[in-house]
């Protein structure tokens, strides 16, 4: 079943309905979560088996160790190249927009858990699963991808007695996608579920001394997308911009409510390949390794948070700091997991990296969730934009061919 237009009506529609309901009875518009729950289980129940499925299938339906190599190379390339840039783009912005100067704020106190993540060595050692089931039932995105991996490979080896293993993980995959489907239907619910909640809570009170923040965040973010995002599929997919941002509109909005990128996998992974084009191995592969290691949106916030939070203290940040923030940025990335709140824990390590004062965090994390809405949505869209971009390298971006699809689809 596709993502019709008509979903995406309903979806947007939700989000209107979501923000005037929250403006209107405010915190008491909480009783809508539990939609918002239930819509947020939904779509996490499927991601683990869902990967494991498509990934083993798409792995194995070449198995060429070179191709492998060569997809995950050109992967992690696009995704730290693009963090930086928008890392960058959001320091550039923070400076534009200094949300941080003459700001008089009392600081609460720091409410968020700051534990720190793993660093880069930890992480890609915890990349292998100690047990592949564990990996599974903990929804271990990394070590399901290594896992998936190595079955893909290994059927491959193997040859014709591994065959009802591959058949059994194609049907799978079917059924897998099926659900995903199905759970879709319920997403403009699990939109109005999410979204009345937050604006209820925020009044706008709380937001005034802030707004300027979340704007530079909104704006940064938009900037990047639409800049970034259009001239690589357009330049290296041929693909048109409009097209793109409409094919992973359902995916962006997902986010937004969610702010959840491994959450939000499953509606990528239909998005990409139904309304992009990208083939399943690419998608399978590319897509929940940036749902971990990719997230551009995160990156342009820790740029403004720490700009903002150096002004907010009147302090002057050299250009060693400023680099300091870009490198534990992009690398911070790789670490952080894609489930809400994720940036806020990286924040730490940013501010520690550029030596900067923790209780900075404490001023920001009240309208994080907000922030986060922005952040996950551009996240989401840079996946997407990596896998189209690897898609058409690899010869596998079957847009043409979707081309006639979706015109026929338009018209009945
Ligand atoms: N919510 C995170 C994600 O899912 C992003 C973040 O917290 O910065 O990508």
């Amino acid at each position: 079943m596709r993502l019709k237009g008509n979903l995406m009506m309903q979806i947007f529609i939700a989000f209107g309905l979501a923000i005037v309901l929250g403006a209107v009875f405010g915190p008491s518009i909480e009783v809508l979560q539990p939609l918002g729950d239930l819509f947020l289980r939904l779509i996490k129940f499927i991601i683990a088996p869902l990967i494991l499925a498509s990934l083993v299938v798409g792995i194995a339906s070449t198995g060429d160790p070179k191709q492998l190599g060569r997809i995950g190379l050109k992967t992690i390339v696009f995704y730290l190249a693009t963090s930086a840039v928008a890392v960058t783009i959001g320091l550039a912005f923070a400076y534009l927009i200094s949300p941080g100067k003459g700001l008089t704020l009392t600081v609460p106190e720091t409410t968020a858990e700051v534990n720190e993540t793993g660093g880069v060595i930890a992480t890609l050692l915890n990349i292998i699963p100690e047990n592949p089931f564990e990996a599974l039932a903990t929804g271990n995105i990394l070590q399901v991808i290594f896992f998936a991996i190595f079955i893909g490979l290994a059927i491959t080896l193997v040859g014709k007695p591994a065959q009802p293993v591959l058949r059994f993980f194609e049907g799978f995959a079917e059924v897998m996608y099926k659900i995903t489907g199905i759970i879709m239907w319920v997403a403009p619910i699990g939109v109005l579920g999410l979204v009345a909640p937050v604006v209820g809570q925020y009044g706008v009170a709380v937001l005034m001394p802030l707004l300027k923040v979340i704007l530079a965040v909104a704006i940064a973010c938009a900037v990047h997308a639409l800049f970034v995002y259009s001239m690589l599929v357009k330049r290296f997919a041929k693909i048109s911009p409009l097209k793109f941002f409409k094919g992973i509109a359902p995916a962006a909005a997902v986010a937004f409510s969610t702010c959840s990128s491994s959450g939000t996998l499953p509606v990528t992974l239909k998005n990409t390949q139904e309304n992009l084009g990208v083939s399943r191995k690419i998608s399978s592969f590319v897509l929940p390794l940036g749902a971990t290691i990719n997230m551009d949106g995160t990156a342009i916030y820790q740029g403004i948070a720490v700009v903002f939070i150096a002004q907010f203290y009147g302090l002057e940040l050299s250009f060693l700091q400023l680099l300091a923030v870009i490198l534990t940025t992009v690398l911070a990335s790789i670490g952080a997991a894609g489930v809400p709140g994720a940036g806020l824990v990286m924040l730490a390590m940013v501010l520690t990296a550029a030596n900067m004062p923790l209780e900075g965090i404490a001023l920001i994390a009240g309208v994080d969730r907000i922030l986060d809405m922005f952040r996950t949505s551009v996240n989401v869209m840079g996946d997407a934009a990596g896998s189209v971009v690897v898609a058409a390298s690899e010869d596998e971006l079957w847009v043409d061919e979707l081309a006639g699809e979706n015109l026929l689809d338009a018209m009945t």
